[in-house]
């Protein structure tokens, strides 16, 4: 009788055991696809694309509006500028602002003509594009793509931007940037707030 007892509570306490595993091995997993995820979206917000005009393209069709398209757009450091148009009728030209504001492309920094130009914004501050066709630029072929200095991401890996200067290494700079942007907060916040679930997991 005592045996028997004894047999029970054992392999009582033995199923005990393997649920404790079963549940610890499920949280595992469910750990490591919300990292997964977190990682899945701090890659799409790396790699995000921005077509100019969106479905219209680059054209001066219809009078398109890219400085409210600009203006819809929250660009970060890191992403790419499309254009796309017709490479017979269309160009793209990096200016100056001065050239920018004066529809000037006569001296473009660089002249794309591909009509499927791509550009990966490493800096922060104004980057000036207009059409350099004769009177395109006019009729309103131009963008402006604007990065605020709050608008800093996490550097794409191997690019870091301008190091301010003053700041001696190690020390983070006090003048250049006193308001880390909230995005790159919370994206870092996610991101340890998942390894730190694995890690707790796994240890
Ligand atoms: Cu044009």
């Amino acid at each position: 009788m005592g045996d028997f007892l004894l047999t029970t509570e054992s392999s009582l306490s033995q199923t005990q055991t393997h649920l404790v595993h079963f549940r610890a091995m499920a949280f595992a997993q469910r750990a490591m696809v919300m990292l997964f995820l977190v990682v899945a979206a701090l890659n799409v917000s790396l790699a995000a694309v921005y077509k100019v005009g969106d479905s219209t393209g680059w054209t001066t069709l219809g009078h398109y509006n890219y400085t409210a398209w600009a203006a819809s757009k929250t660009f970060s450091v890191g992403d790419t500028i499309l254009f796309e148009y017709h490479k017979d009728r269309h160009n793209v030209m990096v200016v100056t602002r001065t050239d920018f504001e004066a529809c000037n492309a006569s001296s473009p920094r660089a002249t794309y003509t591909t009509g499927n130009d791509s550009f990966v914004i490493r800096k922060t501050g104004h980057h000036y594009y207009l059409c350099g066709f004769p009177g395109h630029c006019q009729l309103g072929q131009k963008v402006n793509i604007h990065l605020s200095k709050s608008s800093v991401a996490i550097a794409p890996s191997g690019s870091p931007t301008a190091s301010p200067s003053g700041g001696a290494a190690g020390t983070p700079p006090k003048s250049s940037a006193p308001y880390p942007s909230k995005g790159l907060l919370g994206k870092l916040g996610m991101a340890l707030l998942a390894l730190g679930v694995c890690v707790s997991v796994f240890v």
